[in-house]
Order: structure tokens, then C-alpha cells, then sequence
């Protein structure tokens, strides 16, 4: 790495070789192997880490349960308290975190100190929630009783986060977590290790000094293996992932099996309508930043639009000069637009995608290819790339994680929401329009079938407020805002007789 990024690494405790695993601020010597970390801005190796083992994953789950037991009795606003510490310690560390995200993920700085500030968003929305964990009170049918309902813990809350959001998804998870009692055992996607042994350094003082058990906070860097110890772990008794639709597959399997809890936020195949109503001054940014935002690499990126026949041409000759001014390069050169993919291996999932759009039919309106030359020599750049094609076409109902955008035609608003409802996914959607009898019918029960569902917002790019997830192959998960914390805690029903006698629900006589 550059000087400037091995300072930011410095100022970060990442060091040159890094163990995978930690309980708190004690990081473990573990016997697994040895991953070097590659950045896909410019192909160079950042740091090794020595991913965890059986042993290290065991001592982590062992600590996590002495510590559940103490941090359970912590009250719940004390718990917040550490949360909002948690929270301005990582508004010291944005810009460097930022970078290092986007360093090791290859998103645009813009988009890594965004991740970051999610980080701190959740952090401050579960202070709040740290004396709002409110369960209701009901009426007994019977006399002198009274009814109402609690939330309690639940224990070990296992945390499998993707790449693409190598740090705030797993901030909305713990940050929900801790304050609802419950202790974290992070997993990491082992393509961006750094970014969660940065995280994991940025927290750990804070427990430290605050006297907290380290166990609530345990991070593995792990292979898949570890992920599915895990997620058949009966003393983890939620699992929270996100990833592919197969992974999520696996775990949910697994964790199910066991009658286990999961939160599965999963693969996305995001649409906008775009309607004749459309206001083209936000549909056009809104469509080109959900398509090649994080170089296509978000749940919620843009997949697909549906555009009715009356503008489409237009549209697309709009789009054509759009995505002309793109600038793909370094995405820490805040003049780019486009960072690159993953990976190599990302970015022959790219290519095989173009090569199925072509077999199945699919006309380039700009045809994607790999970029080579000066900037590119990591091998991960790609161009963003759009194609007319069918809705159903086989490559069109599959979530390719890059930078690819399909244009389709449609003639009513019904057939355009039965087309956008009709891939296996439900995360994200969206129509532009500012005729207000298209949208409530896109927003209503015969509309959009996803989890989400915006007007005049392309389709990422999710406050930390609302609810986060979708239907169907998504997974059905919420993570974040509004009520998901509930998915972290257990409901407890309490019923209390003050009275001297013993009537029995719905009214049965049981005398002796
Ligand atoms: C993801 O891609 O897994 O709504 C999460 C968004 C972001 C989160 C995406 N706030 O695009």
C-alpha cells in the first residue's frame, strides 16, 4: 500500500500480519491458515491474516456465554450508554475507516465514508432504542389478574456479514444486539478481513474501559466451515446473515434443522418503473447510481428497468449519454464514478453473464467488457453495461453482482408491476412517477412484492431508520430500523393473579 494507507492501516491497529480471531481486546493465536488481503483498486496486497480455527471459534463461543450472563443484567439504557460511546468513537475513526473500506472493497471513498456514518446512525437510533424496548400491556379476562408482555435477551447473537458492506451491517446488527442484551460473535466475509479487525479495534477499548465482560463482543475470521459451525451452534441461538440467496440457503437450512433463529437478508433483483410521468431530472440519477453505485455490487442495486413504451427510446438514448460520462478508475480519486469489482472471480462471474445475455437474446445498448491498461492493473475493472432484454430470460432472473443494467419495455402499470414481482427475488423496488394513482397502486397490496418499495428513489441507498430486507429469496429477514430489534430478543407473556382465588382461562370449572 501507499504511504497515506499505511499510516490510515497505523492509525487503525491493522498490522502487517493480523490474528483472525479476538475476544474483545484479546486477539488468539490460531493454528488456521494464512490469507493475504488484495485490494482491487490497484491489485496490491494490503496485510495478512491468520484465519480462526476450531479452537479459536470455540474459546469465542465459550466467552460470549460467560459473558451473556453479565450483560444481560446490565440495564438496558446502561447498555445504550456504552452503544453511544461505541458510536463517537467511530465518528474519530470515519475518515479512516472510509478509506480503508473503500481500499479494501474497491466502493467509491463517498460510498465508504457512507458506510461509516450508517455505522454511526445505527449507533445513535439504538441509544434511543435502549429505553424503548416496549412490550405491551393487555386486559385479562379475568378479575383482579393482569397481563402484559416483555422482551428478554436471547443470548448469542451469530453475525455473517458480505463484502459488499464489509462494516455496516454488521454495525446495524450489533449495535441492535447489544443493547437489546445479547453478545455478538461477528464473521466477516474473509474477501475484506481488515476492514472487521479495524472494527473490532475501534470497539474493544470502549468495553474495556467501561468494564464490560469481552465476550460480548467476539469476532472469527473464518472460511465457510466456521460459518456452518455456527449456524448448527445450539448455543448460538440466532444467526443473522448476509450474502447470496445460496449461502442464506445453507444457513437457514441449518439453523432451522435445529428450530433455530434466523434474520436471512439475502440476494436482490432490483427493478425501477419508470413511467411515463416520470420526472427524467431524478429518474435518470436515480437509475445510473442504483446501477453502478459500488460498481453494481449492493443487494439494492438497480437490475432491471421497466419503461413504458412512450419514452423508452428516449430513455434509453438519455441513458446512453449518461453512462458516457462515467469515470471508472481508483474509486479513492473522488473524480471517478466506478470502482472496480471484487475480485477476479467477480469479475468472471461479470463475464459469463454477458456471455448468457448474448446467447439469450439480449442487445447491447453499451456492451460490457473487462478494462485493461494504466489504473486497471488489478484486473477488476469492468465498464458498466446495458442491455434490452426480456424479463424472463433466465440471466434477467438471476442476481449477477456487477455492474449490468436491463432495459424492458412495458405498455399498462399492472403488466410492469406483474414483470417487476416475477423473478424469485423481493428486496428492493421502485417507481418515478408524479402521477399519484401510479404510485399508491405500486405501493398497495397488488403492487411492488419486495421488502422495500420507493417513489421517486431509485432502489438503494436505504436509511438506517426504516426496516431492512425482503420476500421470497431474499430471505424474509429485517435488519436496522424500525421494529427489527424484536427479531433479537424473545417475547416472554406474563400473567399475575392478585386475587384470593384461582379462575381458570375461558371460563373452565376445575374444582377439587
Ligand atoms: C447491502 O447491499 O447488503 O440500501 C446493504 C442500501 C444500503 C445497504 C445495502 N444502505 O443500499
Amino acid at each position: 500500500p501507499s504511504s497515506d494507507m499505511t499510516k490510515i492501516l497505523k492509525n487503525l491497529g491493522v498490522e502487517a500480519s493480523n490474528p483472525g480471531a479476538a475476544i474483545g481486546s484479546k486477539w488468539l493465536p490460531t493454528k488456521g491458515e494464512v490469507i493475504t488481503s488484495f485490494s482491487p483498486v490497484d491489485g496490491k496486497a494490503i496485510a495478512e491474516v491468520r484465519l480462526a480455527d476450531a479452537d479459536a471459534y470455540e474459546k469465542v463461543v465459550r466467552a460470549a456465554q460467560e459473558a451473556f450472563l453479565e450483560w444481560r443484567l446490565v440495564p438496558a439504557p446502561q447498555r445504550g450508554e456504552i452503544v453511544r460511546q461505541i458510536g463517537l468513537e467511530l465518528r474519530k475513526h470515519k475518515d479512516d475507516l472510509g478509506t480503508l473500506v473503500s481500499y479494501e472493497m474497491g466502493k467509491s471513498l463517498q460510498e465508504g465514508l457512507g458506510e461509516v456514518q450508517e455505522m454511526i446512525d445505527i449507533c445513535d437510533f439504538a441509544v434511543g432504542l435502549s429505553r424503548q424496548l416496549y412490550g405491551l400491556t393487555m386486559h385479562s379476562e379475568r378479575p383482579l389478574h393482569r397481563m402484559y408482555e416483555q422482551w428478554h435477551p436471547l443470548g448469542i447473537v451469530g453475525i455473517i456479514s458480505a463484502f459488499n458492506f464489509p462494516v455496516a451491517v454488521w454495525a446495524w446488527n450489533s449495535a441492535l444486539a447489544w443493547v437489546c442484551g445479547d453478545v455478538c460473535i461477528w464473521k466477516p466475509s474473509e474477501k475484506v478481513p481488515l476492514s472487521a479487525i479495524a472494527c473490532q479495534k475501534i470497539v474493544q477499548g470502549i468495553f474495556e474501559k467501561n468494564g464490560v465482560h469481552p465476550g460480548v463482543c467476539g469476532l472469527i475470521v473464518g472460511d465457510a466451515e466456521i460459518g456452518k459451525k455456527m449456524a448448527n451452534d445450539t448455543r448460538v441461538p440466532l444467526v443473522s446473515a448476509t450474502g447470496s440467496t445460496r449461502m442464506g440457503k445453507a444457513v437457514g437450512e441449518a439453523v432451522g434443522r435445529r428450530l433455530g433463529k434466523s434474520i436471512l437478508e439475502l440476494g436482490g433483483n432490483n427493478a425501477i418503473i419508470i413511467t411515463e410521468n416520470a420526472d427524467l431530472n431524478i429518474a435518470i440519477p436515480g437509475a445510473v447510481f442504483g446501477a453502478v453505485g459500488t460498481a453494481g455490487q449492493r443487494c439494492t442495486s438497480t437490475r432491471r428497468l421497466i419503461i413504458h413504451e412512450s419514452i423508452y427510446e428516449d430513455l434509453k438514448q438519455r441513458l446512453q449519454s449518461a453512462y458516457g460520462q462515467l469515470r471508472i478508475g481508483s474509486p479513492l480519486d473522488q473524480n471517478n464514478h466506478v470502482g472496480p469489482l471484487i475480485d477476479k472471480d467477480a469479475v468472471q462471474m461479470y463475464e459469463s453473464a454477458l456471455t448468457k445475455i448474448a446467447a439469450e437474446g439480449g442487445k447491447a445498448v453499451i456492451a460490457g467488457e473487462v478494462l485493461s491498461g494504466p489504473g486497471y492493473e488489478s484486473g477488476c475493472y469492468v465498464k458498466p453495461a446495458i442491455y434490452e432484454v426480456k424479463n424472463d430470460y433466465e440471466i434477467v432472473c438471476h442476481e449477477t453482482f456487477a455492474p449490468i443494467l436491463y432495459l424492458i419495455k412495458y405498455s399498462t402499470l399492472e403488466e410492469a408491476i406483474a414483470m417487476q414481482n416475477a423473478v424469485p427475488q423481493g428486496l428492493s423496488s421502485a417507481i418515478m412517477t408524479t402521477n399519484m394513482r401510479e404510485s399508491e397502486l405500486f405501493l398497495s397490496q397488488a403492487g411492488s412484492d419486495c421488502g422495500i418499495a420507493n417513489v421517486n428513489i431509485g432502489t438503494s441507498g436505504a436509511e438506517i431508520g426504516g426496516a431492512f430486507g425482503g420476500e421470497k429469496e431474499t430471505g424474509g429477514g429485517r435488519e436496522s430500523g424500525s421494529d427489527a430489534w424484536k427479531a433479537y430478543m424473545r417475547r416472554q407473556t406474563n400473567t399475575i393473579n392478585y386475587s384470593t382465588q384461582l379462575p381458570l382461562a375461558q371460563g373452565i370449572k376445575f374444582e377439587l
